[in-house]
């Protein structure tokens, strides 16, 4: 029988609002994590230092959590501000590089932008020549992209994940996939764990995060079957918590003591005795 954990565990240092990426990089590995994600802004965080930092302390860098602010919407109506958000997810995928990091998070629009500007179908097409121009780029860096879901509240433009393969095929990219985050998950699929198995060979990232976007184990959603899932599709990827303060804008939450230290331990520890829970209970022939 095998117990073993297999999970790679990251936190999004999205939450560590003003701190500086050392004092970051230190907690997640003093708390046993593999990797960090790293926020998406290339001009305010050197790569360089990162790398050395992160080797340093034994983790790797997960993700690329890109931050799509209204003037990074890469199905902006404008040629020329779509042509600026392409040039910001290419940055990205350099930023990504230099610091050994093998996934960049993609989303077709800004966040907090609730409705299309233009025809949807013209916006898809839009997306996909977008995503595809950023992501051959990406590729040739070594770096994969993952589509990422989000709730209706954040943005119209991919919700649930079979929003998500239909414009990753659309694509033709082979350099990544999709990406759930049971946050969002838990307001717009009508089954997360359903949501994953169908997402099998084509999850590139996953975000965790509990109903209340604190650490796992402390609202409603049952991480069980998600990890089950998880376990019995293959997933390889990172598990990356992103946990935030309440705040209808995720960029605009700011600085909450709890989600240093104390979310950042929680997550980890209760994660890591779901996984070894249902790892057991599958050795042992048992169902979720
Ligand atoms: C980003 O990973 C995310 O989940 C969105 O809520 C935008 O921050
Ligand atoms: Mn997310």
């Amino acid at each position: 029988m095998s117990t073993e954990t297999t999970f790679r565990y990251a936190y999004n240092s999205l939450a560590y609002a003003g701190e500086d990426i050392g004092d970051s990089i230190a907690r997640v590995a003093r708390l046993g994590y593999d990797a960090i994600e790293i926020v998406g802004e290339p001009e305010r965080i050197d790569p360089k230092r990162v790398a050395r930092l992160t080797a340093d302390a034994g983790i790797a860098v997960s993700s690329i959590c890109s931050i799509y602010t209204a003037d990074r919407d890469l199905v902006h109506p404008d040629p020329g501000r779509r042509a600026a958000a392409v040039e910001y997810v290419r940055d990205l995928a350099d930023f990504a590089a230099a610091m050994g990091c093998p996934t960049v998070v993609v989303h077709p629009t800004a966040c907090m932008k609730t409705a299309p500007l233009a025809d949807p179908d013209v916006e898809w097409e839009w997306a996909v020549e977008s995503i595809r121009t950023a992501g051959d780029y990406a590729a040739q860096q070594g770096v994969s992209f993952s589509l990422e879901c989000w709730n209706r509240y954040e943005t119209y433009f991919l919700n649930r994940l079979e929003q998500a393969r239909r414009l990753w095929t659309a694509t033709g990219l082979t350099n990544g996939g999709v990406q759930g985050d049971t946050f969002h998950m838990n307001i717009e699929e009508a089954s997360i764990v359903e949501a994953f198995r169908a997402s099998a060979g084509v999850l590139q990232h996953v975000h965790l995060a509990d109903s209340d976007r604190t650490a796992p184990g402390g609202a409603l959603i049952d991480f069980e079957p998600i990890v089950d899932v998880l376990i019995e599709i293959g997933y390889a990827g990172y598990v990356s918590f992103e946990l935030l303060p309440a705040a209808a804008d995720p960029f605009a939450s700011g600085r909450q003591e709890e989600f240093f230290d104390r979310y950042t331990e929680r997550a980890i520890r209760t994660l890591r005795a779901v996984e070894e829970k249902v790892r057991t209970r599958r050795a042992l022939g048992g169902r979720s």
